[in-house]
């Protein structure tokens, strides 16, 4: 089955299916292997794990050259968070241009402004894009897809610029006019009402997707009993990484020695069996002239 497809397919579950994130080739190959059947490439992990902001500081096109290893290094669909589509109509356009062409399954798109600040940071009121203008991107992105299963998901960032139910269900419902295959439905509440008062009112008229960073009290059960269709744990494997790297870095800069990390840690052989090392041993033999 096509990447799109089983993408597409994951989105139209009845019943609760998860994205996991990823970053770079690495942890989404790690993300593939603990059975997920999908993967999120975070804004805000593959910025910051290139020790950038999640404000566009990256490019797109550096953001893409991290995508093309994670969709070469995994066979599980990859939807990507494309922020704001990096621009108007035409530069969101273009994205599902170049993603296709990278195998990438679909983009999320949030309704804010270029370039981007993440939801939770705290400051202004984050200002949002207009419906009739992020409606238009949605068009653009859905009549320039090659293959009809790529999927764009709206986000509706209402909730996170302090908007209520309304303009959520105004939004939401105008993304899905315009073509949206799913809508993401955004909050910073550390409790799951905002979700919960639009579940109730949306009546499946579409798939939709949460994250619950903020919620993450929340037990599964009660996504499933609402009929969220997809749920992203959205950072969770580069903050496991970050904890890793600074516990590891601390105690050898401490200790200047290797002899108590070597057994808390993967082995070399471990990295070599992630990078398929055995494969091109295997070829060696097959292609090289033999000595
Ligand atoms: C991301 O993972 O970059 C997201 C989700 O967009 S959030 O950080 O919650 O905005
Ligand atoms: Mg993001």
């Amino acid at each position: 089955m096509k990447k799109t497809t089983k993408l597409k397919t994951l989105l139209h579950s009845q019943k609760p299916e998860f994205l996991m994130e990823a970053h770079n080739g690495l942890s989404a190959k790690i993300v593939e292997e603990a059975g997920f059947k999908g993967i999120w490439a975070s804004g805000l992990s593959i910025s910051a794990s290139m020790g950038v902001r999640d404000n566009n500081e990256a490019s797109w096109t550096q953001v893409l050259n991290i995508l093309e290893f994670m969709s070469d290094a995994t066979k599980i669909p990859i939807l990507l968070d494309g922020d704001t589509g990096y621009g108007n109509f035409n530069n969101a356009r273009r994205l599902v241009k170049k993603l296709e062409q990278l195998d990438i399954a679909g983009v999320c798109i949030e309704d804010k402004l270029f370039p981007k600040t993440n939801s939770f940071i705290n400051g202004q009121a984050q200002p949002l894009a207009s419906i009739e203008e992020f409606c238009g991107k949605i068009e653009a992105m859905k009549d320039c897809q090659a293959d009809d299963d790529f999927m764009v998901v709206a986000r509706v960032e209402a909730f996170i610029a302090g908007w209520g139910l309304e303009e959520v269900l105004t939004r939401a419902e105008a993304y899905r006019k315009a073509g949206a295959d799913a809508v993401l439905i955004h909050s910073k509440q550390t409790h799951f009402k905002e979700i919960e008062a639009f579940m109730k009112k949306w009546n499946s008229r579409s798939p939709v997707v949460i994250v619950p960073t903020k919620y993450y009290t929340t037990p599964t059960s009660e996504f499933r009993k609402l009929g969220i269709n997809t749920v992203i744990w959205a950072n969770h494997n580069l903050r496991a990484s970050i904890t890793a790297m600074q516990n590891i870095s601390k105690q050898i800069q401490k200790e200047e020695s290797l002899i108590q990390v070597e057994e808390s840690i993967a082995s070399v052989n471990e990295i070599f069996r992630l990078q398929n090392v055995e494969e091109l041993q295997i070829a060696e033999k097959k292609y090289l002239p033999s000595t």
